[in-house]
């Protein structure tokens, strides 16, 4: 059988080439049926090596965002791309190359661009790194001062969803807990299982409480509709509640917690005479004090499981709600035992909280990167147009680099990036850009050197995914189009140039490598006690299932059964409820224990006529990837992008379903098509991301004319602590656009030319 995989799921390949879910997935993702046609659109496929007009004419990147092109052959762009690397080292040194290329590229252990890229930028000398992802930046960096558990170490240890199925009573849900966001794991996944299991907690009876702006964000359960922002207020007042009935579960606290005396004061409004009791909470967060105060009542009181979203931390101050969340979850007590406690992304991503066996499959190495310099994640925008300038980060004092040359493979930054006007502007800044894709994506076209990849289905990998039972030998469902070459082949040819291929590359092909990190994989296997078969078995085959691959997690369970013997990598040893280290740097918003702050923008604050900005991930899409499939594109109201609004807000704008609407704000303006929603909040408005990002100068406005919510997002870190995104955090205005429409431009590649005529 043959068989090919994706961060949505794994399919099979039928004679014809053409793809089928897996018989056995409980709930397929729809991403996956718009893959090939993405994969196979002429329009959007980049099929040559090209280079932009301005740049080979010496515009330094001044116009950088929609310029034309001139297609060369494979040769020339290797010259080039070696000939710039060289440059920018020995005029700048290599601290002068930004490689941190963030971004999901696919799901395949061999041709990951990322790692493609960062091992060939090493071996080049090295290049400024990023720093944890778009995803939880909050958690990354907040997690080991408040648990001495890496984000990583957490989350493969989350407690495992069959253990809350099975003694829980009480799931708090504070973002929801969805199935859209379920369809993906990262490196893969076999199935998909969270929506059958909502679906059996809610039928046993659990009471299953979603916290969310939005209800669709868990379907059943009791709803409550917060005010988005707010999630901190809403946690610091459960826990007053909790104290204040008596309740908090003082053994726990005394014996597993540090600083909670100073927290507690300033919960009970000792330290600043604000108690943040349920009728504080309620003002800010629109929950009715009763409904918290029972509620409080409830999740002490029975076997809860305090489960947080990703998307809250993705929010300006998103290591509050983390935090006070842990608190609650200290003053129920229940942290360690089978079912209950602190989670943090089920449904964010299908396979936390999965019961597996963990094995640490083999990667392509990396190698090491002799430039120790790096940036948080999404301080890109900052470091371009900023060099030099200090800033902080996890207790850190830093200046940011000088750029010269942003290399990107496997990311698309004018896709994940807030205030995409701004990025636009700080992306004139470097002298070159090189990128890797397979389509013509908004960064694609803001590149000086465009490298055609091929996308999975030309080519063969492996999936092994840790936190998956299945191996699956990756087989390609069509020939490559155009001249796309996989990454790895890219940079064979530029290494080559740059004298240094047989490091790169080992001596081997692809297949050399496919079968070099299949032998490591049957060693550690094997060091687990598991026989993989061989190469050649496994790869007719299409797929090895792990046996006996079930193995439940308790998070922060041998903690908790001998606190003494296995003391937390934190400050104290124990969970940290004051942090005595984070406290004494006075950092911009982040105290030394978990706090309200009101967001840069919030309801709280807000115009009678604005509305809370929802930008969560597409249920057609994975970010931007496939958004020219048919699945994306079926989904679009005249070729923009759906935006979600309450009837009664849209009644009062005039507006009804179908119609173009304008959103805006002070950072930008979009179009999008309206779909009403009457169980969402009224004063919100939802816009996922992932629409090509599509600016267009419009009777001289400029105005994204896709519906990329990214133009209208705030450029901001979440705190001087970990300097994550804001996206969840914006206001925006919204009317009806009465205007032609004007027709999409990134449906169709930019303006070509073939050598020579350029
Ligand atoms: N407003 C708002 N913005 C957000 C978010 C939000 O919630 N709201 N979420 C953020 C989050 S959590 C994330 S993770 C980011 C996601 O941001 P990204 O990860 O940058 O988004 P993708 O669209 O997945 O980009 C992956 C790119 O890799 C390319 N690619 C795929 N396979 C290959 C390959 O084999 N080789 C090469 N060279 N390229 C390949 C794809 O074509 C695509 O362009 O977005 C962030 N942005
Ligand atoms: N289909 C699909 N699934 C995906 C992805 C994709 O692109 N497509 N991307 C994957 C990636 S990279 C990531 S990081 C995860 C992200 O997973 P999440 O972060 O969990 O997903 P989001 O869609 O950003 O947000 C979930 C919900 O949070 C709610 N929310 C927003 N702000 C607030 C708030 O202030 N308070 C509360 N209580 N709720 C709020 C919104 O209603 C939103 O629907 O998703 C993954 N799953
Ligand atoms: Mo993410």
């Amino acid at each position: 059988m043959k068989y090919t995989a994706a961060h949505w799921g794994v399919c099979t390949i039928d004679g014809q080439g053409n793809l089928h879910p897996l018989e056995d997935d409980p709930e397929p993702s729809r991403i996956a049926r718009g893959w090939a046609s993405a994969a196979k659109d002429p329009r959007s496929r980049i099929l040559a090596p090209a280079v932009r007009k301005g740049w080979l004419e010496g515009d330094r990147g001044a116009d950088r965002c929609d310029d034309s092109f001139v297609e060369i052959g494979w040769d020339r762009a290797a010259d080039l791309v070696a000939q710039e690397i060289s440059r920018v080292r020995d005029n700048h040194g290599n601290g002068a190359i930004f490689g941190g290329s963030y971004g999901w590229a696919s799901a395949g252990r061999f041709h990951h661009a990322q790692s493609q890229l960062k091992r060939f930028l090493n071996l080049a000398g090295g290049c400024v790194s990023s720093r944890d992802t778009y995803s939880h930046a909050a958690a990354e960096v907040l997690f080991p001062h408040m648990m001495g558990r890496t984000y990583r170490q957490f989350q493969d240890r989350t407690t495992g969803i069959q253990l809350v199925e099975k003694h829980c009573e009480v799931l708090l849900a504070v973002g929801g807990l969805s199935s859209r966001t379920a369809q993906i794991a990262s490196a893969g996944t076999s199935h998909h299982e969270i929506g059958g299991w909502l679906e059996r907690i809610l039928e046993k009876g659990m009471r299953v409480v979603n916290v969310s702006p939005m209800k669709s964000d868990l379907k059943g359960g009791e709803w409550l509709s917060i005010r988005p922002g707010t999630d901190t207020a809403f946690l610091l007042a459960l826990i007053y509640e909790i104290i204040d009935a008596g309740l908090e579960n003082r053994a726990f606290i005394d014996r597993y917690t540090s600083g909670w005396g100073a927290f507690e004061d300033y919960v009970m409004g000792r330290a600043d005479n604000h108690p943040k009791t349920a009728e504080w909470a309620a003002g800010l967060c629109d929950i009715p004090a009763g409904t918290i105060r029972s509620l409080a009542h409830v999740l002490a009181t029975r076997r809860s499981m305090i489960a947080m979203a990703w998307s809250l931390q993705r929010a300006d101050h998103g290591e509050q709600p983390l935090w006070a969340g842990l608190a609650l979850a200290c003053a129920i007590g229940q942290i360690g035992q089978p079912g209950t406690g602190y989670a943090f992304g089920y449904g964010s991503v299908t396979a936390t909280g999965r019961s597996i066996k963990l094995i640490p499959w083999p990667s392509f190495r990396q190698g090491s990167n002799p430039v120790d310099d790096f940036i948080p994640v999404a301080r890109i925008a900052d470091m371009l147009l900023s060099p030099g300038k200090p800033y902080r980060y996890n207790l850190e004092d830093r200046k940011y680099p000088d750029i010269k040359l942003v290399y990107w493979a496997g990311g698309n930054p004018f896709h994940h990036h807030q205030d995409l006007h701004r990025l636009e502007e700080a992306w004139t800044r470097p002298e070159t850009v090189i990128v890797h894709d397979h389509s013509w994506t908004a960064t694609a076209r803001r590149a000086d050197i465009v490298l055609p990849a091929t996308t999975p289905l030309e080519r063969n990998d492996i999936m092994m995914n840790r936190r998956d039972p299945s191996l699956i030998y990756m087989s390609p469902s069509m020939q490559p189009m155009g001249e796309a070459l996989d990454d790895f082949e890219i940079f064979r040819r530029i290494s080559s140039r740059l004298g240094f291929e047989e490091q790169f590359t080992e001596g081997l092909d692809v297949e050399g490598w496919l079968r070099r990190l299949w032998s490591q994989s049957v060693q550690i296997a094997e060091a687990h006690g598991i026989m993989l078969p061989e190469f050649d078995e496994f790869s007719k085959a299409g797929r090895f299932e792990i046996p006996d691959s079930v193995q439940h997690h308790i998070g922060l369970q041998d903690y908790i059964e001998d606190p003494d013997a296995n003391p937390l990598d934190t400050e104290s040893g124990r969970l940290v409820v004051f942090s005595e280290r984070i406290d004494a740097l006075g950092l911009d918003g982040c105290p030394g224990h978990p706090a309200w702050f009101e967001p840069a923008e919030s309801l709280l604050d807000a115009q009678e006529d604005e509305l809370h900005l929802l930008s969560g991930q597409p249920d057609t899409r994975l970010h931007s990837q496939n958004d020219r499939g048919n699945e994306s594109r079926a989904s679009k109201i005249r070729d923009r992008e759906p935006a979600y609004m309450h009837p009664q807000a849209a009644e009062k704008r005039g507006l009804s379903e179908g119609d173009i609407i304008r959103i805006f704000n002070e950072r930008g303006a979009c179009l999008a098509g309206l779909k009403l929603d009457d169980a969402m909040r009224v004063d919100c408005l939802a816009l996922a991301t992932g629409a090509w990002y599509d600016p267009q100068i419009v009777e001289g406005e400029r105005l994204e004319v896709h519906g990329n919510p990214n133009v209208l997002t705030i450029d901001k870190g979440t705190s001087d602590l970990s300097q994550g995104n804001i996206a969840h955090t914006a206001l925006v205005r919204v009317e009806k656009w009465l205007r032609d429409l004007p027709p999409l431009s990134v449906d169709r590649p930019p303006q070509l030319d073939a050598a020579g005529s350029g």
